[in-house]
């Protein structure tokens, strides 16, 4: 049985956790859920290879604190433009807190121009896969509403 709490609480918004579009791998998805229960935030992992229309979907119905897409198959940057774009196309999610993070090209992490680009497009933060890649998600983390750990 999981330590941490995952049935919803009233008025408890979830973090939704999506794989990229193209991306079949799934510890990172396991990885961040631990970490964000550990840090007292209720999870909704989409899993892997997410396309746009169940993001879109799932977002809608569970009206997140946030939204994590993680890739690491080194596709991130294209599949996550894709995302974001179709996703703040959506009148309703115009304004819901997303982020994207891992290993997101192929020669090794974004560059300044398509870290911009991201962040242009609609992500709130993009986060590389280095430890400080990382302390940097958790400080935003807790800037969220976080459940009470029982
Ligand atoms: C296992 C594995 C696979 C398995 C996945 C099985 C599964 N069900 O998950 C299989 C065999 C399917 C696979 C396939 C492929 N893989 Co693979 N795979 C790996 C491997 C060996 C381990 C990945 C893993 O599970 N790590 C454990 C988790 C916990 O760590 P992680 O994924 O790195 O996530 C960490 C960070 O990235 C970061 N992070 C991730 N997301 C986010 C999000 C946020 C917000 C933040 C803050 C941090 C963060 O935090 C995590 C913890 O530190 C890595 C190499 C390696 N040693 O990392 C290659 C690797 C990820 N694979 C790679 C590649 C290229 C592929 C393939 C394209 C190979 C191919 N030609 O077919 C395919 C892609 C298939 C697809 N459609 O996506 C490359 C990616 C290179 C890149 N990004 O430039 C890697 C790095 C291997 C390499 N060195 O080349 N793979």
């Amino acid at each position: 049985m999981s330590p941490f709490p995952t049935s919803p609480a009233p008025g408890d918004q979830p973090v939704l956790v999506a794989g990229g579009i193209s991306d079949s791998h799934t510890w990172n998805l396991v990885y961040l859920q631990l970490l964000l229960e550990e840090h007292g935030q209720r999870v909704v992992n989409l899993g892997p290879c997410v396309p746009e229309e169940l993001l879109i979907t799932e977002a809608l119905a569970h009206r997140p604190a946030l939204i994590v897409v993680s890739s690491v198959n080194g596709h991130g940057y294209h599949d996550g433009m894709r995302t974001i774009t179709r996703l703040r196309e959506h009148p309703e999610l115009t304004a819901v807190p997303a982020v994207i993070g891992g290993k997101l090209g192929i020669a090794g992490p974004c560059g300044d121009d398509e870290v911009a680009a991201l962040r242009a497009a609609g992500y709130d933060a993009v986060f590389d896969d280095s430890a400080e890649g990382v302390d940097a998600f958790l400080r935003m983390l807790a800037t969220l509403p976080q459940r009470a750990l029982v």
